[in-house]
């Protein structure tokens, strides 16, 4: 009963400023004559963070009163983006800490830009995650993220003459102020060993693991705040420490160099992200950070969210385990030895249990990116977990056999073990076996997972299969990226479309409206001039806000081909400068690419020196009058595209059909008012049934016609021979015209192009070049492309996270919202 939160902060501006100013002393020892910007913001943090103080205590303690069922979302990413500003609109703080700053005079934006964003994800899977449960907070459902804080995120990505070049992303160097260290919760996390057999008490004989080492798990809380709703949720994410018993035994064998080395082990654990997106490397430390975290976090979600005494037998009635992608699946045979080695249960009770806790998403259709173990690593540094699915997968092949009886090779289709080319554990099968439900992010993507990459499996299970698209919050991609265009959504239809997305179609009268679009068309030239401010203070680069903005942003992969990008970039130079085609002629257009590559894939470091290349090339040829220009800023990441999306006129969404498993990004430009050119894939497919075809640029092979196409044998260099602006344009790129003459520099492109072309850029050249023909049409009328850049924003409501967190509820979880008190 002594639990009375503490008291609520004076929301005004003088009461704002007198806290800021105590963080500034008490909190950083400095008076503010001679406060750092990051001093400045370091202090600014923690006030904000005092505010919602409050509220994250409230919900903790209701939490704990109502145990109200619960959405834990498993999750290697986390790519959060900048805490500050959400931190300011779910607190309602933005007006009072603006005067407040001001009256100090102290510029709210520069403060703004001294916070280096937590890089803790990928790309399209650790920002879907962030989006997630920013939502679940905004939608008052209890929900706890759980997660790895790497000490580096994402690489920061420069460019030397052209060529990527990764450096540490240290982003923890200047201080964190949004965690909370928990070092007195740590838990202890095993690896390796054996396994033994023993007599229990009862006489049984049973299994148990023997671990040959263990690591300390340190976690640290971060606030998740609802959209001024009053409720805070939680990420937790953890960190390694090495374990004083770890240390000690080597200490006492009076090898300090040896002690200190196996600290250094220990923390290796979380040091790094890896930056491979879609292609597993099967390393071990890799399933070292998944069996840490996710061990983790069962442990401290039984031993410490859950009451005492709880019954384990009632689990599924109060959690929903949410594995994204198959990064955290060894969770399902870590709850199985927790049942049945450390509380004793029946195999059966176990697994009855287990199967009901936890539901898998796939974000993926690569056949690469399915992360498979091979048990010979799995089996080193997780014995009984090794076991443990073996058991699963006796069960599940006994199962099989009495529904496939005269079906054997089905059977083995279905394995969880794969015998070639090693032994190896199928985690996407392990998941499907174990979960409530399997989704696809898009509903083209689920249909495709259910009739080929688990066919098998939805035709057993027919009912575990279900779609949820994906979506984007409307607080971080609209609301604070765009607050020009949020003014004025708001004085049209009011601020309710903050939380509740489809009342943007409030907005499709105005479309018809001529003083509406001449304001939204200002609004888009402002937010060009804002991007083309910050690229020339950033990098010292100039762009023209008066061209179309042109932009391709997201993971560099052959399979979203960016190359086919940079074939239509090439064939218009390559048309001006040969006299073909007369520059007065062309639409002015800013290409921007935004892209990293995976350190190790070879092929996209090379297409990102190409796009430099062919930028350097374009941007200086005076034939081109300034009318076509490149601009490819280095280190594209959350903040970036914060500023990039809401200036864009085009969204390039020209994935190979049937690859891109849905995409966010795309969702992100639709709702800033940018119109799509794209392929039939994804959520491109949606995006086009909700705008409409005519505000729509739809081009290319569609998933179909890819695989008839592939199954007749594809030979990309007939669309060489037959098409004669492709041809000049790849050979353009092959005679060295943007690598100084030398014709090897960039061959390994060409080649690639010619003679495999895995995601069949050639067969799609003429059609996109086509499209973007209709694109140049519709753009020389001002007035009926922003009629469709309207429509996209009142037609884009579907894409709210939001939407995809109520899908997931009613599809999935079935985790109602708890009410404010
Ligand atoms: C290294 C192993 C690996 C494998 C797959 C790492 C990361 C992945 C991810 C599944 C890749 C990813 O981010 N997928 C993207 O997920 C988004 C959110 O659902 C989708 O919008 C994208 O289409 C999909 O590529």
């Amino acid at each position: 009963e002594n639990s009375t939160p503490i008291a609520t902060r004076e929301r005004t501006v003088d009461g704002f400023v007198r806290e800021f100013l105590r963080e500034l002393n008490f909190g950083q020892g400095v008076d503010l004559s001679r406060a750092s910007v990051n001093d400045q913001y370091l202090a600014m943090a923690r006030t904000v963070r005092h505010y919602l103080m409050v509220r994250w205590l409230e919900t903790l303690r209701r939490q704990g009163e109502l145990q109200a069922k619960s959405v834990a979302y498993l999750s290697a990413e986390f790519l959060l983006g900048r805490q500050l500003d959400n931190a300011l609109l779910a607190s309602g703080l933005e007006d009072i800490v603006e005067e407040g700053l001001s009256s100090l005079g102290i510029d709210l934006a520069t403060l703004r830009d001294a916070e280096v964003e937590p890089g803790l994800g990928n790309g399209g899977l650790g920002r879907l995650a962030a989006c997630f449960i920013d939502s679940l907070a905004t939608m008052n459902v209890p929900c706890i993220g759980y997660g790895i804080r790497y000490e580096y995120g994402i690489f920061q990505q420069t460019f030397v003459d052209g060529w990527q070049v990764e450096k540490p992303d240290d982003w923890l160097a200047l201080g964190s102020p949004w965690e909370f260290p928990h070092p007195e919760a740590a838990v202890r996390v095993n690896f390796g060993g054996s396994v033994e057999q023993y007599q229990a008490d009862d006489g049984v004989v049973r299994r148990r693991w023997v671990p040959g080492w263990s690591v300390l798990a340190v976690p640290y809380n971060y606030m998740v705040p609802g959209f001024e709703n009053g409720r805070v949720n939680t990420l937790r994410l953890w960190s390694a420490q090495a374990t004083h018993a770890f240390d000690l035994a080597i200490f006492n064998s009076g090898d300090y160099a040896e002690a200190v080395r196996a600290q250094t082990f220990a923390e290796n654990i979380t040091k790094v992200l890896y930056p491979e997106d879609s292609t597993p490397q099967g390393k071990e430390l890799r399933l070292q950070q998944q069996y840490f975290f996710v061990a983790a976090s069962l442990k401290n979600f039984i031993d410490e969210v859950l009451p005492e005494g709880f019954d384990l037998h009632n689990l599924p009635d109060r959690i929903n385990f949410q594995l994204n992608d198959t990064h955290p699946v060894i969770a399902i045979p870590e709850l199985m030895r927790i049942l049945v080695d450390e509380k004793g249960w029946d195999w059966d009770d176990a697994w009855s249990v287990t199967s009901k806790c936890f539901a898998y998403t796939c974000h993926t259709l690569l056949p690469e990116a399915l992360e498979v173990w091979p048990v010979d690593l799995l089996g080193r540094l997780l014995p009984r977990h090794l076991e443990i699915i073996y058991r699963i997968n006796d069960a599940f092949l006994a199962e099989l056999r009495q529904e496939y009886p005269d079906d054997e090779l089905r059977v083995r289709r279905m394995s969880i073990i794969a015998e070639y080319p090693v032994r190896a554990v199928r985690m996407a099968y392990l998941a499907t076996v174990a979960g409530t439900k399997v989704n696809g992010v898009a509903e083209l993507h689920s249909q495709l997972l259910r009739d080929k990459v688990l066919n098998d499996f939805s035709e057993y299970y027919p009912d575990k299969f279900t779609n949820v698209t994906n979506g984007v919050t409307p607080r971080r991609f609209v609301r604070l990226a765009n607050p020009a265009l949020s003014g004025l959504i708001t004085e049209a239809i009011g601020d309710g479309w903050v939380t509740d997305l489809d009342k943007l179609s409030g907005l499709e009268p105005l479309a018809e409206d001529a003083e509406f679009r001449r304001r939204f068309r200002e609004i888009k030239l402002h937010n060009k001039h804002r991007i083309a401010d910050v690229l020339a203070t950033r990098d010292g680069t100039v762009v023209n806000p008066d061209t179309m903005f042109d932009v391709m942003v997201k993971r560099l992969h052959e399979y979203k081909r960016q190359t086919l990008k940079l074939l239509h970039i090439v064939s218009l130079y390559e048309q001006v400068t040969s006299g073909r085609l007369d520059i007065g002629s062309v639409t002015p257009r800013t290409f921007a690419f935004g892209a990293k590559a995976a350190p190790g894939y070879l092929l996209a470091k090379q297409i990102i020196g190409l796009i430099n290349a062919v930028g350097r090339t374009i941007n200086e040829d005076p034939a081109l009058e300034g009318r076509l220009s490149v601009v490819f800023p280095a280190n594209y990441n959350v903040t970036l595209a914060e500023t990039l999306i809401p200036a864009a006129d085009l969204s390039e969404q020209i994935s190979l059909a049937g690859k891109e498993a849905s995409g966010t990004g795309n969702m992100k430009f639709m709702l800033n008012g940018a119109l799509t050119i794209g392929t039939d894939d994804g959520a491109n497919v949606e995006i086009r049934r909700l705008v409409g075809d005519e505000h729509f640029f739809l081009f290319g092979l569609t998933e179909p016609e890819v695989e008839q196409l592939v199954d007749r044998g594809y030979h990309p260099s007939a669309y060489y021979e037959t098409n004669a602006s492709l041809r000049r344009a790849l050979d353009l790129i092959a005679s060295g015209a943007f690598s100084n003459g030398d014709r090897a520099v960039f061959e390994p492109i060409v080649s690639n192009l010619l003679h495999e072309d895995r995601f069949l850029a050639l067969a799609d050249f003429q059609a996109y070049i086509d499209a973007q023909a209709r694109v140049d049409a519709a753009y020389a009328d001002p007035e009926q492309w922003t009629r469709s850049a309207v429509l996209n924003v009142a037609r884009g409501g579907f894409f709210s996270s939001d939407r995809s967190m109520r899908d997931y509820i009613d599809r999935i979880w079935h985790t109602p919202p708890v009410p404010p008190a």
